[in-house]
């Protein structure tokens, strides 16, 4: 009886909790398998992926939250999009290849790029461990010592819940159990501090906003003026001709 009436009021607590917008990116080196994971998240066949070109946008639904994940490409040319999609992110999943310890100096280098950004540090990151399934693919404790994560997580006052997984292993309900208890973690966290991080995140996208606008009016500028310069140029070649 007790725990019926217990049972109720955690229903009737969290019914009554608002729905939150979350916005979510997720990063790690080409091949490491986000979109596996995501696709997995989503409900849909994690094999036959495609290399992701640029990003892709996925909503999703958990509870009281409206998720957006941005599985942004990992490839090493186009890694530097990833800074533009820092200050709307409540949270960060980083996915590693646990399996290809060659690029593991390059996977710690692209993780010590993300946190040492100031619109990411304090913020909460998950750590998706991936392909366990592979035979010789790093244990977590032994992830967590090639990325040096807890001197890192620590620099950065990130905090971070390191997860070792299987994207490939299946999909929706079937996802792998770790793949989903990160995802709750990360969400528990930044339902914990949403007010603040909120405030936080309204004035970064709003001073990112501002500083894109900027730059494209001095692109516009830069233009114009060029077009100005050809348009001058190409008059005096045309009143020189007709002199001569
Ligand atoms: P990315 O989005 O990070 O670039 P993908 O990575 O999701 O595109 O995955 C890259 C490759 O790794 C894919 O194989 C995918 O099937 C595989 N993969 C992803 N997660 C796992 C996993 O947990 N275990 C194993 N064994 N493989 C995984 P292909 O062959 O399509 O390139
Ligand atoms: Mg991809």
């Amino acid at each position: 009886m007790f725990n019926l009436m217990a049972n109720c009021c955690n229903w009737l607590k969290r019914w009554r909790e608002p729905v939150r917008k979350v916005t979510l990116i997720m990063v790690g080196l080409d091949n490491a398998g986000k979109t596996a994971t995501v696709r997995g998240i989503q409900g849909e066949s994690p094999e036959d992926v495609a290399p992701t070109v640029g990003f892709s946008k996925i909503d999703l639904k958990q509870g009281r939250f409206e998720i957006t994940i941005f599985d942004l490409g990992g490839g090493k040319r186009i890694r530097n999009i990833w800074r533009n999609y820092y200050a709307e992110s409540y949270g960060v999943i980083f996915v590693v290849d646990s399996s290809d310890i060659e690029r593991m100096e390059e996977t710690k280098q692209a993780m010590i790029e993300v946190l040492n950004s100031p619109k990411i540090s304090g913020k909460p990151v998950l750590v998706l461990a991936n392909k366990q399934d592979r035979e010789g693919a790093l244990s977590e404790a032994d992830v967590i010592e090639s990325l040096s994560l807890e001197k890192l997580v620590n620099e950065h006052k990130c905090l971070c819940q390191i997860e070792p997984c299987s994207a490939i292993m299946g999909c929706g309900k079937k996802i792998d159990k770790s793949i989903k208890k990160g995802l709750l973690w990360l969400l528990q966290i930044i339902a914990k501090d949403f007010d603040a991080l909120n405030e936080r995140i309204q004035r970064d996208t709003t001073e990112q906003k501002a500083y894109e606008e900027q730059k494209k009016l001095e692109r516009a500028e830069r233009v114009r003026r060029i077009r100005e310069e050809r348009y001058f140029v190409c008059n005096s070649f045309s009143i020189t001709s007709s002199l001569l």
